[in-house]
């Protein structure tokens, strides 16, 4: 006989033997990975939902849509800065302070603002007004971390002759833009027949309870 058959002869009983007796540990687990191509279907599931590279991109993105938006609005060459202000009520009312005052809301932003003094009581108005009347298309108000934005209620444009004009009012459909520190209120219109001196915003309280803020406003017209 080959020597080599005589080994296989030999240890074929005791191969026996052992898949006899390991068979039912050993045959268990084989089984258990077929349930891995099972969780193969579970694999589209990170393309759908992204990974935490992916929704860091994703915030990278919408923060620089945000610059751009700013920086449009920044250097419009067609917008000004309002020039003087003053409001219904400032906070720390009758003796507020500077850091609060109306006259924050002039010139470019820059992070001081003036703050009302009602956080849900009644309205409050902020009036501003612009060295250039203009022929006027859109006005644009910032509002710091956008405290206040939703409760813009009305929109009044006042003309050389000092005639107040309601461009908008309603239910405000401004919202918090979470993209950036400050939130932009814009409220485009047609082109105004009458030349733009002074912007008034009404605030109802109620709609956000909170102190309202704004940095900065702009008139954009020709
Ligand atoms: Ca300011």
């Amino acid at each position: 006989m080959h020597p080599l058959s005589r080994t296989a002869l030999l240890l074929a009983p005791l191969l026996l033997v052992a898949c006899g007796k390991k068979a039912p540990d050993t045959t268990a687990p084989p089984t258990l990975p077929t349930p891995a191509p099972v969780a193969a279907p579970a694999a589209p599931a990170p393309s759908a939902e992204p990974s935490d590279e992916q929704r860091a991109q994703a915030e990278k993105q919408k923060a620089l849509e945000y610059a751009t938006m700013e920086d449009q609005y920044i250097n419009d060459p067609r917008a000004q800065w309002a020039s003087t202000a003053s409001a219904s009520s400032t906070f720390g009312d009758p003796a507020p302070s500077d850091s609060n005052l109306p006259k924050n809301a002039t010139g470019k932003v820059d992070g001081d603002d003036w703050l009302n003094n009602n956080q849900t009581i009644g309205f409050d108005t902020l009036e501003l007004g612009y060295e250039k009347p203009v022929a006027a298309t859109e006005v644009r108000v910032v509002v710091p971390s956008g405290e206040g934005i939703e409760a813009i209620s009305k929109v009044e444009l006042q003309d050389t002759e000092g005639k107040w004009n309601v461009i908008w009012s309603g239910v405000p459909d401004a919202k918090r833009d979470d993209r950036g520190p400050r939130s932009w209120y814009v409220r485009s219109f047609e082109k105004t027949p009458y030349k733009v001196k002074a912007v008034k915003y009404t605030f109802a309280n109620n709609l956000y309870h909170g102190y309202k803020k704004v940095d900065a406003a702009q008139l954009i017209g020709d």
